[in-house]
């Protein structure tokens, strides 16, 4: 495959802690964040209609994170930019017995993982507890814990995603890895070793470390 877009030529558009660490961790990883121009959003800002170029010309529902390339193509999705990079670069991309895995575990944390999460940040996180929906909390704490099980074994034996190698996979999922970790203390991975493992795996990478910790 073969990519035409000059490397220094990249906006990315970020708001710290949420789904864009996914691209500025990779960019760590990869050692290009300096060279790529990030600019800091706010997302509360779409609601005080301080975004409409942004709407306009990047990202049609003014969320975050939108990687814009030199010849103005934009994308417009965290886990798109991942595999984007990864390409572009020439590196963590896996070889080719692991590409199943590896698009497997990027889509499925985007949609399906992302969509469960958000729900569960938003009642725990952003809801007053007497205004949460219990039911809502029931229905996805017992859909992530599903996952948990599956990925819990998934990860016996396993260092990354993609096995001994380091992956935008890893970026990808292991965000969601290290958001679940943020809420009520880790609850809901805390009884998954192979999970809380691979979260330890992650967090003593430097990259890691410069991304979430600085
Ligand atoms: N599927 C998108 C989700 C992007 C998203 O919802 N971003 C949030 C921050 S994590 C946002 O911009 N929220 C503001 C809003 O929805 O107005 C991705 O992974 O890039």
């Amino acid at each position: 495959m073969s990519l035409s877009t000059n490397k220094s030529e990249l906006t990315l558009y970020v708001y710290p802690n949420y789904r864009s660490m996914r691209c500025v961790w990779l960019a760590t990883e990869l050692g290009i964040k300096s060279d790529i121009r990030i600019i800091q959003m706010d997302p509360s800002d779409s609601d005080k209609g301080k975004c409409e170029s942004y709407r306009s010309t990047v990202h049609p529902h003014c969320t975050i994170p939108a990687l814009v390339l030199e010849d103005e193509k934009t994308i417009i999705e965290s886990g798109a930019i991942c595999l984007y990079l990864a390409d572009l670069h020439k590196r963590f991309s896996p070889g080719a017995q692991w590409t199943a895995e590896y698009y497997n575990w990027v889509v499925y944390a985007c949609s399906t993982l992302d969509d469960m999460m958000e729900h569960i940040f938003v009642q725990w996180c952003l809801t007053h507890p007497e205004n949460q929906d219990e039911n809502l909390v029931k229905r996805m704490a017992y859909k992530f814990r599903d996952f948990a099980n599956y990925f819990n074994k998934y990860m016996e034996g396993k260092s990354y995603i993609c096995g001994d190698t380091f992956t935008a996979a890893d970026c990808v999922i292991g965000y969601n890895i290290w958001w679940a970790s943020t809420m009520k203390e880790g609850c809901l991975i805390n009884d998954h070793p192979e999970i809380v493992r691979y979260l330890g795996t992650l967090q003593r990478r430097d990259a890691f470390q410069q991304t979430f910790l600085s």
